[in-house]
């Protein structure tokens, strides 16, 4: 967002030209209808009809003279609002308290400024006490009119403001881990904890398709523009959305659709042999680039607005390139050149490493594997390449480092990848806010917070937005997320959970948004008309829930702490034999990963400077990423003068206290709460407070045993 004002002098002769025009006016409101049809049953999430009261009780000119399906949305909302608020739809601008206005494609340019080239970009106005949304693609004016909604009274008072509004970057994306066929072990949502698929029930793409576009609706009001619709482990039965399934993959992009956002599918590299009967998948073979083409020609004939395929290639399992003595760019680039023609992007993970490694190598750091493999080939990927890379080199934990990959490739196109889905934060059954984790992650300034001017304070956000520091700000990327949604009745299980897909979208949007001003917007949303208990509730318990999630699990960057398989629950050694390359080497004397280029795995090296010495010396490697950069003694002494053992017990106490008192203030004010939300969360509470319980005691009681240092303390230690 730009400073109010900024643009002041432009758009305020841009707005009056504009009234102008609505005096000739082609205002309208009589194209369609009603947007997606609200579903009692279903919890309306940030967008509850009163969320609209203040929009739909005025006075509302449209200038839209557009046929596209977002504008056709647009119309919609605003004439639904309207008709549920008493409100009126007006033709001429002077009696209008709102204009909604498309700008003139023959607007002058000096009406015009950079990012009016942005389609989904808007410009809010407020002067003399009317309201201008202008933008210059129904899309900006979607965005726009959700701003509005978002802002409710605060929209129409106070002083005269210029404010123009753009994305950060034109991907935001979010990825269905949703299968098809119900798979054996991990479900119908790999790591989702909302219930079943909003795509897909029982073998089969669902036949009412409604629920996806109430979903379709509440993404565009929080910034998000794609959807990937399955699963990046693509079986068998999801391997067909690219050929028999392709009609109902059209429905779905139907859904999605009128509120601008794109769909895209994750495909298996596997696919000419699955489905054309090749006996290659070798990206190098004729046939096999050919069958690619065929297959991307009759995808975009189906959907002629498709994004693209999204791929997980020589990952835990999953085919790809390297059977073939191919690299990821050879693999890459002979599926961008299939989809070129197209328009369409290609997606490609950077999560490669060796998942069949065996715990006595201490030479492989499985840490290293996405640099490993993919910054050499910085400079080849294709201009349609996006190499989505997790924000952590390991994987989603409650704490590490940020992935040194991110920053290693200035002539690639990079998305970092997150998870909104709590598949090692609790499974939305802890209220876990993750808000502030991102945005912190987002912030991260891979080449310091000062230095030669030119390179210092770009951060993750910077390098996705294609402002590498060594780059030519051409290659920009896009961030993408998991999604946590299901058919649950509240969407994600826990109806907090809600806030974090919310969040997401809002950063995606914004990465320099405040996040907990994002938990506030939620709030006055989800909970029309909250009360002063309601929101100090929610944020006693939300604000700092990531700490207080990492203070009771895995400590100081130690990682991996968690259930095989699950993921959920304490299992300090669960992963320490195992192949998964996730390993903490806690013995009786110490614990920690040693990364350093000294002694240890030489990750450290991955990094740019300042971080490359930073996380080298234990000296400056801050304590909150100790134990995954180092291995210490237990009686090693942390920045905050507490050695590591005693860290661990104090955190871990305090952890569940903290639990507690959230508990304590949920059964304080959950009568101020709507009966259903209030049920589930109480519910969800109990099984916190279990959970937390057992992380305490086990993560205590593995550390006593292993060090024989008591608690300072003398606090109960199994
Ligand atoms: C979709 C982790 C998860 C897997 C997931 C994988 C990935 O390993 O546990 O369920 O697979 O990440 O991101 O591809």
């Amino acid at each position: 967002m730009e400073a109010p004002g900024r643009s002041g002098l432009g758009c305020n002769r841009f707005l009056s030209s504009h009234l102008i025009a609505l005096e000739r006016s082609d205002v309208t409101l009589n194209r369609p209808s009603h947007p997606v049809p609200a579903d009692p049953a279903v919890h309306p999430a940030w967008l509850p009809e009163a969320a609209f009261a203040p929009l739909g009780s005025r006075r509302v000119a449209l200038v839209l003279d557009d046929a596209s399906p977002v504008a056709d949305t647009v119309r919609a909302e605003v004439t639904a609002a309207l008709a549920a608020h008493g409100g009126a739809a007006v033709e001429a601008a002077e009696a209008a308290d709102v204009v909604l206005a498309l700008r003139p494609a023959d607007a002058a340019p000096q009406f015009q400024s950079d990012g009016d080239l942005d389609p989904e970009a808007f410009t809010y106005a407020r002067a003399g006490g009317v309201v201008t949304v202008t933008a210059s693609d129904a899309r900006g004016l979607l965005y726009g009119l959700f701003h509005l909604v978002r802002l409710g009274e605060r929209a129409f008072t106070g002083a005269d403001v210029v404010e123009r509004h753009a994305p950060h970057t034109p991907l935001r994306m979010l990825d269905h881990w949703d299968n098809i066929a119900v798979h054996p072990v991990m479900g119908q949502v790999e790591r989702g904890y909302a219930g079943g698929s909003i795509f897909y029930e029982a073998g089969v793409v669902r036949e009412d398709l409604t629920r996806v576009a109430q979903y379709a609706r509440l993404l565009a009001a929080s910034g998000v523009n794609r959807v990937a619709i399955n699963n990046v482990n693509v079986g068998p039965a999801e391997t067909r959305l690219l050929d028999d399934l392709l009609p109902d993959v059209a429905r779905i992009a139907a859904a999605f659709r009128p509120y601008g956002i794109t769909t895209h599918l994750s495909v298996s590299w596997a696919s000419p042999v699955r489905l054309g009967g090749l006996a290659t998948s070798d990206p190098f073979d004729a046939g096999v680039q050919e069958w690619w083409a065929g297959a991307a020609d009759r995808v975009w004939a189906a959907i002629p607005d498709f994004g693209g395929f999204v791929i997980k290639a020589d990952s835990e399992g999953q085919p790809g390139p390297f059977a073939y003595g191919r690299t990821h760019a050879d693999g890459a680039n002979m599926l961008a050149a299939a989809v070129a023609p197209h328009g369409g992007l290609i997606h490609w993970r950077a999560f490669v490493y060796n998942h069949e490694q065996d715990w006595r190598d201490r030479r492989t750091d499985r840490a290293k594997a996405a640099f490993e493999h993919f910054a050499p080939y910085d400079g080849t990927f294709a201009d349609n390449v996006i190499v989505q890379i997790k924000h952590g080199p390991l994987d989603f934990q409650v704490r590490e480092a940020t992935s040194p990959a991110i920053a290693a490739m200035p002539r690639t196109r990079v998305a970092p990848e997150f998870q909104v889905t709590t598949e090692y934060l609790g499974h939305q059954k802890h209220a876990v806010y993750l808000g502030r984790m991102w945005s912190q992650l987002l912030a991260f300034p891979y080449w310091g917070q000062d230095g030669d001017g030119s390179r210092s304070g770009r951060t993750m956000a910077d390098v996705a937005a294609g402002r590498h520091p060594l780059g030519d700000g051409t290659r920009v990327g896009g961030l993408a997320a998991v999604s946590n949604v299901g058919d649950d009745v509240f969407w994600t299980g826990h109806p907090f959970a809600q806030a974090n897909l919310y969040a997401w979208g809002r950063l995606a949007w914004d990465p320099t948004a405040d996040p907990i001003a994002i938990l506030d917007e939620w709030i006055a949303l989800t909970f029309p008309g909250a009360t002063a208990l309601v929101r100090e509730t929610l944020h006693a318990i939300l604000d700092q829930s990531w700490e207080t999630y990492e203070m009771y699990t895995a400590p100081l960057g130690v990682c991996f702490m968690v259930q095989p398989g699950s993921h959920y629950g304490p299992s300090p050694d669960g992963y320490e034999y195992s192949p998964w390359g996730t390993y903490h080497f806690a013995d009786r004397d110490g614990v920690g990963v040693d990364r350093t280029r000294a002694t240890g795995s030489g990750y450290t090296g991955q990094y740019p400077a300042p971080w490359s010495d930073v996380y080298e010396s234990l000296d400056t490697c801050p304590d909150e990423l100790l134990l995954f950069f180092h291995h210490v003694p237990y009686s090693h002494v942390l920045h905050s003068g507490k050695t590591v053992v005693q860290h661990v017990y104090d955190t871990h106490f305090e952890g569940l206290e903290r639990v507690l008192e959230a508990a304590r203030r949920w059964t304080e004010a959950q009568d101020a709460f709507p009966a259903d939300v209030a049920e589930r969360v109480t519910e969800r509470f109990a099984e916190q407070v279990r959970s937390a319980t057992d992380w305490r005691d086990v993560v205590n009681t593995y550390f006593l045993r292993h060090s024989g240092v008591a608690d300072a303390h003398g606090r109960t230690i199994y």
